[in-house]
């Protein structure tokens, strides 16, 4: 069976890819870089798979312009990059490294030449140690410290990157790195760490204010989403659902687009309010020109089993395909994603990129070193279809980026999961396009 055609997509809309410095660039002693918390926390014994680090990643930060060629090639209309806080500001604090800046001029040079939209996102994980240090993203100051970064880096480079984002996913860094501690930096406060994730709010809000000074080109946030699919229908796993889709999907986004915490934040346990200051919503809910959903699966959602200190457990969705991280392939998971920002925040709601689609799999390199990844092509195109039917339902969806461009840093997974359209091998750091490449190029550039 041959499935339909893919529908059309507006002449204007947004094909890209996309990646973060600390998961490709490698280079981390280099030209006055700093230690972020992700280069502390590889060095504790047992936080990330097979004891990996992200010393040299992918080389990015000598091979970039063999990776703006495989953009090129590829037809990418934008290439989403994140740029390292600790390259800029090695402490987190003073002035800029000029060598730290001096790369992201090239990449963006090299961007530009090549028919390339720039789209910089400033924090993708990798705070500055020094800052960590210091309270880290439980304490205000950061959010203070955040907005100057932002301010030299649009000073640089807002004469010529097109598209801005603050943070990715302030939920993750506030859920993984300071509640469960499975991410940098390893903080396990549970639902105690709602102070970080005020902060990272604070911080986005301050960032675009000191962007809008310095650059016309359009400012974002990226969150990620994930509906919550109760695992039945008992009253106890909708509750759990409910709890997971107000912490998961709700937070962050009531607060930037309606300048207020979901209601139900007071009933969760644990979660100090207190944080929050008069005249910080308002600065948070800062106009936005659009919002950048990563999205890659639903949750499967059930009430919390004995002993387990979160609210709910997850785990897949039985019926369907997983990918080799266990998430389950669920396109139309995308479609529900965007049709329910659309009615949910109605007029509040700003333009919506697919900022992050893709997933992991086992990749096998052929004897002749091709990687017929049609698995990966099934779960892009599924995704890409969503996108379409999203569209049809009247959201307002400008572009999709697939993570990733190049196999990469997994974080607490290291090197164990393949995300790339483009095969890295990390001995050689030999790149090679997957057929989900070649698949990305044809939809890219079909007339
Ligand atoms: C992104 O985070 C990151 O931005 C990126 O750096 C990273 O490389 C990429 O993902 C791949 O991991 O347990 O079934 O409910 C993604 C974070 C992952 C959060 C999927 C929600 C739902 C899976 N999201 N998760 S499930």
């Amino acid at each position: 069976m041959t499935a339909p055609p893919m529908p059309a997509f507006p002449d204007e809309f947004l094909w890209g890819v996309a990646t973060s410095a600390f998961q490709i660039e490698g280079a981390t002693k280099e030209d006055g870089r700093g230690d972020s918390v992700w280069d502390t926390f590889a060095r504790i014994p047992g936080k990330i798979r097979d004891g990996a680090n992200a010393d040299v990643a992918c080389d990015h930060y000598h091979r970039y312009a063999e990776d703006v060629a495989l953009l090129a090639s590829l037809g990418a209309g934008a290439y989403r990059f994140s740029i390292s806080w600790p390259r800029i500001q090695p402490t987190g604090r003073g002035p800029a490294n000029k060598e730290g800046l001096a790369f992201y001029d090239r990449l963006v040079d090299l961007l530009l030449e090549n028919g390339i939209q720039p789209f910089a996102n400033l924090f993708h994980w990798d705070l500055p140690q020094a800052l960590e240090d210091s309270g880290g993203w439980l304490s205000r100051d950061t959010a203070d410290r955040f907005a100057y970064y932002a301010g030299l880096v649009g000073s640089a480079l807002g004469d010529r990157v097109a598209m801005w984002s603050t943070l990715n996913e302030p939920f993750e860094v506030m859920a993984l790195g300071y509640g469960t501690g499975e991410h940098a930096p390893g903080r396990e406060l549970l639902l105690g760490a709602f102070p970080a994730g005020h902060h990272l709010l604070l911080a986005h809000g301050l960032a675009t204010q000191a962007l809008r000074t310095r650059t016309s080109a359009p400012v974002g946030l990226i969150n990620s989403y994930s509906p919550s699919w109760p695992l039945s229908s008992s009253a106890p796993d909708v509750f759990a659902a409910a709890v997971h889709d107000v912490l998961q999907n709700r937070l962050f986004t009531d607060a930037v687009l309606l300048g207020a915490y979901p209601e139900e934040t007071r009933a969760l346990p644990g979660v100090d309010l207190a944080v929050v200051l008069e005249g910080d919503l308002s600065t948070i809910s800062t106009p936005l020109d659009f919002l950048g959903v990563n999205y890659y699966a639903p949750a499967g959602i059930s009430a919390a089993g004995g002993g387990d200190p979160r609210p709910f457990g997850i785990a897949p969705v039985p019926g369907y395909l997983t990918t080799a991280f266990d998430w389950t392939v669920a396109p139309e998971g995308l479609s529900e994603t965007l049709t329910t920002l659309h009615s949910r925040y109605g007029e509040a709601l700003p333009p919506l990129y697919v900022t992050e689609n893709g997933a992991a799999y086992a990749d096998v390199v052929a004897s002749d070193g091709s990687v017929d990844d049609a698995v990966r092509v099934a779960y892009l195109d599924g995704h890409v279809r969503a996108v379409s039917s999203a569209l049809a339902a009247g959201v307002d969806v400008r572009g999709y980026f697939v993570w990733s461009l190049l196999d990469n840093f997994e974080w607490a997974e290291g090197y164990s999961k393949r995300f790339g359209l483009v095969h890295v091998d990390f001995d050689s750091q030999n790149r090679v396009p997957k057929t989900s490449f070649g698949w990305y190029r044809d939809l890219i550039t079909r007339k």
